[in-house]
């Protein structure tokens, strides 16, 4: 039977399970777990999946979960159900666990929560195997979550499983988070080892803008004898940030942190609400500056773990996702911009039926993040960087 033809480059494996995409949060909560089958569609439309290996992600174990949760914690989530929520008996660990508007208990959540974790935990596995280059969950990215405690819809954090994997067999692992919230569960996991370096991008606003942590000043606790002190990076932006600014910046900070720590291997969460037009995100990024991000990323040439992550304006969370598995696979320059006739659900992508619409004139922004305040802010990580070692 005819092959198509793999072009040369990195090994991607594709880490997926369809059943991930059942799951509602309920009626009108922003997360939509759908948004992952309008990607599939995508990708599939554009044939990209001829050139990856594809796995079905297999639910992650209690006990592989965890070696980052608490086991008490676990076991709430493998047996709660939707009506525990009014039991007296069980309303005390409902509070405990923080679940409730943004983390609500839904039918499935446990086999919710496994997948997902299983599909990073694959995804990581694979790289350490050297079984792939780039190694792809876009249901991952729930980067949240803490060891006992769920938090802004994230229940179990895959990110800090996968790096763990990871730190098996790298002395040193970079996190990168393009998500417009503040990386913090997978930034406390990690606070107190120098092995992971983090780095997150994200909207800072202490009062207003969920979870209110992040500000560039919070490197890690800087305790003397702690060597996690000064391996948080934090990037704290401001609204309506433009693809030039974003670019720029995102280039000249991993550029100096990759070079200053030389890691091993790198995750790189791509949350798709720091584009325009996100229901719950205030940036003014376009696909193709998203994608830049991912494509800059994957030039240092290391093993590559890619999550997804948010993303509230499901017809853009696809169109990024799938833009991006383009750029891992090396076929961008072959993609048609116009989605292709044949995709399901076309018709969320009307009227323009573009790959790239532009998202930052739809809904125009004021960037208020000028020149100088980024200027600044790289300074900031140059400086931060004197106390690191690679
Ligand atoms: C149910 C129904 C829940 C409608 C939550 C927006 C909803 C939000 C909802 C919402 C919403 C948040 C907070 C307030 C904490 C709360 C996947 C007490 C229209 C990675 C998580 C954001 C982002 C949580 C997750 C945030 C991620 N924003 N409608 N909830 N305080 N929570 O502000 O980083 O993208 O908004
Ligand atoms: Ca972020
Ligand atoms: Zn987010």
């Amino acid at each position: 039977s005819y092959q198509v033809p793999r072009p040369q480059g990195y090994r991607v494996s594709w880490h997926a399970n369809p059943a991930v995409e059942l799951h509602h949060f309920g009626q009108s909560h922003p997360m939509k777990p759908w948004r992952l089958t309008l990607t599939k569609q995508l990708v599939m439309a554009y044939g990209m999946h001829h050139a990856m290996d594809l796995y079905m992600a297999r639910a992650a174990t209690s006990e592989e979960m965890a070696e980052f949760h608490d086991a008490d914690y676990i076991e709430f989530l493998r047996q709660v159900i939707p009506g525990d929520v009014d039991r007296p008996e069980q309303s005390d660990n409902v509070v405990r666990f923080n679940f409730g508007d943004d983390c609500p208990v839904f039918d499935g959540l446990y086999n919710y929560c496994s997948l997902y974790a299983g599909g990073t935990v694959d995804a990581a596995r694979k790289l350490c195997n050297n079984q792939s280059e780039i190694a792809i969950n876009w249901s991952g990215g729930l980067h949240h979550a803490k060891k006992s405690e769920a938090s802004g819809f994230c229940y179990v954090n895959d990110i800090v499983l996968g790096t763990l994997q990871l730190l098996r067999h790298h002395p040193r692992v970079m996190y990168i988070d393009i998500d417009v919230h503040h990386g913090d569960g997978v930034e406390q996991a990690f606070w107190s080892t120098d092995r992971v370096l983090t780095v997150s991008f994200h909207k800072y606003d202490k009062d207003n803008f969920f979870p209110g942590t992040g500000a560039l000043e919070d490197t890690g606790p800087s305790h003397p004898l702690n060597p996690g002190a000064h391996h948080a990076i934090n990037v704290p932006l401001n609204d309506g940030i433009d693809d030039e600014s974003y670019i720029q910046l995102y280039h000249d900070v991993i550029g100096a942190c990759v070079d200053t720590y030389r890691p091993g291997a790198i995750v790189l969460q791509c949350g798709a609400d720091s584009l325009g037009c996100d229901r719950l995100g205030c940036f003014n990024l376009n696909v193709r500056a998203h994608g830049a991000c991912v494509a800059f990323t994957k030039t240092f040439g290391l093993p590559l773990l890619v999550v997804g992550g948010g993303g509230y304006t499901p017809r853009n969370v696809s169109r990024a996702w799938a833009h991006e598995t383009s750029i891992l696979i090396d076929a961008d320059q072959n993609l048609d911009p116009t989605i292709p006739e044949t995709v399901a659900f076309r018709n969320h992508f009307g009227p323009d039926y573009s790959l790239f619409p532009p998202l930052s004139e739809l809904r125009k922004l004021e960037n208020k993040n000028p020149r100088p305040y980024l200027q600044n802010l790289v300074e900031a990580v140059h400086e931060q960087l004197r106390y690191i070692q690679g």
